[in-house]
């Protein structure tokens, strides 16, 4: 019944040229580049969006997943130079500079917890007079004070400073982090895989190896992640693509990827020569090509930050199953422009969702159900 709905659908397809990626995804087979390639440079966006939706409903029913969180980000102090990066400073001086205590990062846990957040997002600069006790002393003092609270913090970059702040090994600074009280990693830091890219937009930032090397061994550790791609700046498809295809293969070694986050550029204030917002259609039809590449990625993620809450609502008919979540505090996306807000209220979520003819879930972290409105 499903599948004949299904073909009925992709009856209508356009694009001669992506009929054979669309027996191979009813075959259940996977997809490689030339497939990605030819799905991004389709003009059928909604055939790539009705098989990508087929996709995530195989996978996740008619469910879309929402967290009550907050983001916060200890300082903006940072030794990096990524040139797309609004938010960061090397100069401590600058008036936008920030760094903040352990009382203010524990006052904003406390009202993230009195709003009924299950899970706090921390994430920031590679502060060059912070040593490794100060960022491991931030997760000991909120496990302290919030014994229930999930606690998604530091980047794959971050803990490849940490190792070399403290002259130790990615896993030892991981398992220091878990003992202190670490959760899971978030997924930022990835950028787009490719040397090339990298090179322009974030010249002294670890390369994609090394990313994935920190993501797998936090998995061994029994420390889940998400992962991300920065689009919409100087990549091509190709490289778009490979960047999936190397997060796909980490995967089917650790499956400890709970997530993909496309995260469009934001292009102001920033170093990079690129002015242009993404657009929705390229918003879409990268949700949706990821949905359809990452077979063995349980979620898409639909950041209504970065994509708005408009095209983060289409996105749940185009592939993707989650929209982040309350957020409280978004700063990275709007130091460079975002137009979205910066925190939305779980109501509204619900509302978005069901618009959007999906089931909203209350999950936490790890996708496991709070509560669910039917
Ligand atoms: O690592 C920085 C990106 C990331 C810009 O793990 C920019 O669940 C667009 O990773 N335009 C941080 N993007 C945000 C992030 C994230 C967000 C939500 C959920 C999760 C998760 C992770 O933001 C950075 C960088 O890749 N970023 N500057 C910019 N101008």
């Amino acid at each position: 019944m499903f599948s004949l709905d299904i073909e009925k659908a992709l009856s209508m397809a356009t694009d001669k040229n992506i009929f054979p990626v669309i027996d191979k995804v009813l075959e259940g087979k996977r997809l490689n580049m030339e497939d990605g390639v030819k799905l991004f440079e389709s003009s059928d966006l909604l055939t790539v969006g009705i098989l990508a939706n087929y996709v995530t409903e195989k996978k996740n029913g008619k469910y879309a997943y929402f967290v009550i969180n907050r983001q916060i980000n200890p300082t903006n102090i940072c030794a990096l130079d990524c040139k797309f990066c609004a938010f960061a400073t090397m100069d401590k001086n600058d008036p936008k500079a920030y760094e903040m205590n352990y009382d203010e990062i524990v006052s904003k846990a406390k009202y993230a917890v009195e709003q009924g957040a299950s899970e706090v997002h921390i994430v920031g600069g590679l502060h060059p007079d912070w040593n490794f006790d100060v960022y491991l002393n931030m997760i000991s003092i909120l496990r302290k004070n919030f014994s229930d609270l999930h606690i998604k913090a530091f980047t794959a970059v971050e803990i490849d400073y940490f190792s070399k702040l403290a002259n130790i090994s990615y896993e030892e600074v991981l398992i220091k982090l878990k003992e202190a009280g670490l959760n899971s990693l978030p997924g930022g830091g990835a950028e787009i895989f490719s040397p090339r890219v990298r090179r322009v937009i974030a010249p002294t930032k670890i390369g994609w190896k090394k990313y994935l090397e920190i993501h797998k061994i936090a998995h061994r550790l029994g420390l889940h992640s998400t992962t991300t791609m920065l689009y919409g700046h100087v990549e091509t498809y190709e490289e778009r693509v490979d960047h999936m295809l190397k997060i796909r293969e980490a995967q089917d070694e650790t499956g400890g990827f709970t997530c993909f986050i496309p995260l469009a550029y934001q292009p102001e204030n920033n170093d990079l020569n690129i002015t242009e917002h993404t657009s929705g259609i390229d918003d879409l039809k990268t949700i949706a090509v990821s949905r359809l590449i990452l077979d063995n990625l349980p979620h898409i993620k639909a950041y209504w930050v970065m994509i708005g809450e408009k095209i983060a609502q289409t996105a749940l008919n185009f592939g993707a199953d989650d929209m982040d979540g309350t957020v409280m505090e978004e700063k990275i996306a709007h130091f460079a422009g975002a137009k979205s807000p910066t925190q939305q209220q779980k109501e509204r979520l619900i509302r978005l969702i069901k618009e959007a003819g999906k089931i909203p879930v209350e999950r936490d972290t790890l996708y496991n159900h709070i509560k669910v409105y039917q």
